[in-house]
C-alpha cells in the first residue's frame, strides 16, 4: 500500500518547504520507500485532525498514522529494519538527536530571520493572516521588524556553522561516510531556506556548502529537483 505524507505546501502547491517534512522526505528516500505527498496548508487543520494534532509531517502507512519527523524516523527503522538504517544504534541516535537540536535551536533561528519575508510571500495567501498572527506572537515583533539583512544573516550563520564546518572538513557527511538522519535534520533547515528564498547565505568555498550540494544530489537529486518559490 502506498505511503502517504501530508507535506506543507506554498501558494504554488508544488513548492514544499517545511524543514520537518524535508527530514521525513529524505528519511523515506533513504529507506527506498515511495511516498505520495499530499499538499497541506497551515489553515487546513481539519485534513490532519485524524492524527490528533495540527502539525506536519503526518505519515499514513496502511493503518498506521505517525506524526513528528523524529517519530517518523523511529517508525521507519522499526517497520523496515532490512533497509538502510536512519538512527544506527545508541550512538547514531545520539548524534542525530544532537543534530536535530542544533538545527532547530541554532541554525533555524538564524535562517528564520534571514528568510522571513520570502517565506511569508511564498505561503498560500489563505495562510498569511494565520502565519502573521502566530509568528508575530512567537517572535515578539512584526515579521518586517524580525527580518535581518542578508549580510547580517551571513555573518551569524558563518559563526553558527563553525562546528559543522570542522566536522565536514574531515568527513563527507555528519553521520560519517554516508548520510543518515543526523544529516537530514540539518539539511531540512537548508531546504526551508532554499525553497522559499533566493538569498545566498553560505560561501561557495565553505565545506558546508559542498555538503549541502552533496545532499541536494542524494536519491537522484530528490531535493535539487524540488521546485522553488523564487524560480
Ligand atoms: N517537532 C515537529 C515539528 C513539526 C512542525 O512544527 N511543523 C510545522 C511546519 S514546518 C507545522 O506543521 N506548522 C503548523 C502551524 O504552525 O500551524 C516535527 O519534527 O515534525
Amino acid at each position: 500500500m502506498t505511503i502517504r505524507m501530508y507535506d506543507l505546501a506554498g501558494a504554488n502547491p508544488a513548492v514544499r518547504f517545511s524543514p520537518y517534512c524535508w527530514r521525513a522526505r529524505m528519511a523515506l528516500a533513504h529507506k527506498g520507500l515511495d511516498v505520495e505527498t499530499i499538499a497541506w496548508r497551515f489553515s487546513d487543520k481539519e485534513a490532519i485532525a485524524f492524527s490528533g494534532q495540527g502539525l506536519v509531517p503526518v505519515l499514513r502507512d496502511g493503518d498506521t498514522i505517525v506524526n513528528d519527523s523524529w517519530a517518523i524516523a523511529e517508525y521507519l527503522d522499526k517497520t523496515y529494519p532490512d533497509r538502510p538504517v536512519l538512527l544506527d544504534g545508541e550512538q547514531g541516535r545520539a548524534l542525530a538527536n544532537f543534530a536535530r537540536h542544533y538545527a532547530q535551536n541554532v541554525l533555524s533561528g538564524i535562517l528564520f530571520k534571514a528568510i522571513m519575508m520570502d517565506l511569508f510571500n511564498a505561503i498560500d495567501p489563505g495562510d498569511r493572516a494565520y502565519f502573521r498572527e502566530s509568528r508575530e506572537k512567537r517572535v515578539g515583533s512584526t515579521l518586517e521588524q524580525f527580518q535581518i539583512a542578508p549580510d547580517a544573516a551571513r555573518a551569524q550563520l558563518n559563526t553558527a556553522l563553525s562546528p559543522l564546518r570542522a566536522v565536514l572538513k574531515e568527513q563527507p557527511f555528519i553521520n560519517g561516510r554516508h548520510a543518515a538522519f543526523a544529516d537530514y535534520c540539518v539539511f531540512g533547515a537548508f531546504m526551508w531556506a532554499r525553497n522559499v528564498s533566493s538569498v545566498s547565505l553560505i560561501a561557495e568555498d565553505d565545506p558546508t556548502h559542498a555538503w549541502r550540494e552533496r545532499m541536494l544530489d542524494l536519491f537522484d537529486g530528490l531535493a535539487r529537483k524540488s521546485p522553488r518559490a523564487t524560480a
